[in-house]
C-alpha cells in the first residue's frame, strides 16, 4: 500500500465527540481518516453521517497509518486512561520519526507528562489537548487547549485553529499553543474546576432569591436573562435562565422537581487536589466540590433537618421593601465571587507554570476559554485585556479594572453574605471568596500564632519579624528541651 495517502489527519474513537470533531474537520476542507476499535462503527459512520464528505475509513491501524500524509497526525479520542496507552503502544511500531500523536481525551495532565517523555524516547511527537464544549462544541467549534512537544504545533496549528470556536468581535480562534508537556491538559483541568465554581455561585444566587426573596421561577428566569445582558453575560447564566423557565408537563417548573443531589465526574476534584498539592488557595473551586459532596448526602441532610435548629423560621427577611436592590446585591456578590474564583484559577496556573517551567500565555488562555466551552463569557475578554495590558500581572485582583469592579461590588457582597448568615442560608462559595479577598488584602494574618503553636508542641521553629533570616526555637514551658525539629513549608 502507498506510504503517503490522501488524508490530512486521522482520528481514533468514534463516540459522539470523535464523530463530531471529524465532521467539523471535514467541513473545513480537511480529509480525515476515521478508525475505531469496534470497526463496525467505522462502516456505520461512513454510510451515514460521513457520507459525501471528505472522510475515509480504516479497518486497522496499519491501514489508517498508510492513508496519512507525512508527518502523520493522529488524534486519539477514547476513554481516558489505559485505552490511550494501549493505542499509543499499537501505533509506535507503525510510525516514523516526527509523526504526531494527539490525545484529545480528558486525560490527567500527569499522564500527558509521562506520555510526552515516553514518546520523545521513541522519536515521536506527542500533544495532549484539552477539548471543551461538549458534543455541540466538537461539531461546530470547540475550545482547544493543546500542549506537549512544541515541534508538533506548526504541523497541527492550521487544522486546530480552523476547527476551533471563534470569538465573534474579531474572529480570533479559541485555540493556541498552551505550553510544554502536560500544560494543555492542566489548563483544561483548571477550566473544569472553574466551571464547577461558576455553577456553584449561580446556584447560590438562585438559592438566595428562592429562599429569602421567595421569587418565582419565572421571575428568576427574567433576572438571569437580565444579568446575561450585563457583565455576567455567559453561557451558564443563559442556560440558567432557560432552565428556570422550563415547565414540566403539569406546567410547574421542572427544576424544582429535580433531586438536589449533585453528581460529579471528578474533574473539579482534580483541580482541588492540584491546588492542595501546589499549596495554592483555590478555595472557591474547593468549596464547590465540597458543596456537591454535601448535597449528595441527601438522606443524612433530611434527617438532620428534623434535628438541628437554625435561625427562627418565622423570621421574615426585611429587605426594606426593596427586593430590587437586594437582587442587585446578589448579582454583585456573584460577580465579585467570580472574579476571585478566576484569580485563584490563574494563581494555580502560575504556580504550575513555575514548577514545570511552562511559559504560559495567560491572555491566550483567557481567549481559549472566551468561546466554545462551558465557561465562555464576556468576562473572559476582560481577563484577556488584563493580561494583555500586563503579561506579568501577578494576580487578577491587582489589575486596575478588576480592582475597581470588586470595589464597586464590595458592600453588596458583604451585605448578601451577612444576610445569608443571619438567616441560615448556606453560601459556601460566596463566603469563601470573600474570606479569600479579605485574607489576600491583609498585611497581617494570625499565622504568627500558628507558628508559635507549632513551635510550642513540636519545636518546628519560627522566624522573628526583626530577624527573619533565622529559624528559632523557644523553650515555651521551660520543661522541654532546646532541640528543634526540621522546618518544612506546606
Ligand atoms: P468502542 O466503540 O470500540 O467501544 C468512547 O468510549 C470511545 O473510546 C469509543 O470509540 C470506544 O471504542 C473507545 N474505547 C473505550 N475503551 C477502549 C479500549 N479499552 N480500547 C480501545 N478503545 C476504547
Amino acid at each position: 500500500m502507498a506510504s503517503e495517502g490522501p488524508a490530512d489527519i486521522a482520528l481514533i474513537g468514534l463516540a459522539v465527540m470523535g464523530q463530531n470533531l471529524i465532521l467539523n474537520m471535514a467541513d473545513h476542507g480537511f480529509t480525515v481518516c476515521a478508525f475505531n476499535r469496534t470497526t463496525s462503527k467505522v462502516d456505520d459512520f461512513l454510510a451515514n453521517e460521513a457520507k459525501g464528505k471528505s472522510i475515509i475509513g480504516a479497518h486497522s491501524l496499519e491501514e489508517m497509518v498508510s492513508k496519512l500524509k507525512k508527518p502523520r497526525k493522529i488524534i486519539i479520542l477514547v476513554k481516558a486512561g489505559q485505552a490511550v496507552d494501549s493505542f499509543i503502544e499499537q501505533l509506535i511500531p507503525l510510525l516514523e520519526q516526527g509523526d504526531i500523536i494527539i490525545d484529545g481525551g480528558n486525560s490527567e495532565y500527569t499522564d500527558t507528562q509521562r506520555r510526552c517523555n515516553y514518546l520523545k524516547s521513541k522519536d515521536l511527537l506527542f500533544v495532549g489537548s484539552g477539548v471543551s464544549g461538549g458534543e455541540e462544541g466538537a461539531r461546530y467549534g470547540p475550545s482547544l487547549m493543546p500542549g506537549g512537544h512544541p515541534e508538533a504545533w506548526p504541523h497541527i496549528k492550521e487544522i486546530f485553529q480552523c476547527i476551533s470556536a471563534k470569538v465573534s468581535d474579531n474572529n480570533e480562534p479559541c485555540c493556541d499553543w498552551v505550553g510544554n508537556d502536560g500544560a494543555g491538559h492542566f489548563v483544561k483541568m483548571v477550566h473544569n474546576g472553574i466551571e464547577y465554581g461558576d455553577m456553584q455561585i449561580i446556584c447560590e444566587a438562585y438559592h438566595l432569591m428562592k429562599m429569602i426573596l421567595k421569587l418565582s421561577n419565572d421571575e428568576m428566569a427574567d433576572i438571569f436573562a437580565d444579568w446575561n445582558k450585563q457583565e455576567l453575560d455567559s453561557f451558564l447564566i443563559e442556560i440558567t435562565s432557560d432552565i428556570m423557565r422550563y415547565k414540566d408537563d403539569d406546567g410547574q417548573p421542572l427544576v424544582e422537581k429535580i433531586l438536589d443531589s449533585a453528581g460529579q465526574k471528578g474533574t473539579g476534584k482534580w483541580t482541588a487536589i492540584s491546588a492542595l498539592d501546589f499549596g495554592v488557595p483555590v478555595t472557591l473551586i474547593g468549596e464547590s466540590v465540597f458543596a456537591r459532596c454535601l448535597s449528595s448526602l441527601k438522606n443524612e441532610r433530611l434527617a438532620a433537618s428534623e434535628i438541628l435548629s437554625g435561625p427562627s423560621t418565622t423570621m421574615e427577611f426585611d429587605v426594606g421593601g426593596d427586593k430590587k436592590s437586594f437582587i442587585d446585591d446578589i448579582r454583585k456578590a456573584l460577580y465579585a465571587s467570580k472574579i476571585v474564583s478566576y484569580a485563584q484559577g490563574f494563581m494555580l496556573l502560575r504556580e504550575a507554570a513555575a514548577k514545570f517551567d511552562w511559559n504560559l500565555n495567560y491572555g491566550g488562555i483567557a481567549l481559549m476559554w472566551r468561546g466554545g466551552c462551558i465557561i465562555r463569557s464576556v468576562f473572559l475578554g476582560n481577563i484577556k485585556k488584563a493580561f494583555d495590558n500586563n503579561p506579568e500581572l501577578q494576580n487578577l485582583l491587582l489589575d486596575d479594572f478588576f480592582r475597581e469592579e470588586i470595589s464597586k461590588c464590595q458592600d453588596s457582597w458583604r451585605n448578601v453574605i451577612a444576610t445569608a448568615v443571619k438567616l441560615g442560608i448556606p453560601t459556601p462559595a460566596f463566603s469563601t471568596a470573600l474570606a479569600f479577598y479579605d485574607g489576600y488584602r491583609s498585611g497581617q494574618l494570625p499565622a504568627n500564632l500558628i507558628q508559635a503553636q507549632r513551635d510550642y508542641f513540636g519545636a518546628h521553629t519560627y522566624q522573628r519579624i526583626d530577624n527573619p533570616g533565622n529559624f528559632i526555637h523557644t523553650n515555651w514551658t521551660g520543661k522541654g528541651g532546646n532541640v528543634s525539629s526540621s522546618t518544612y513549608n506546606a
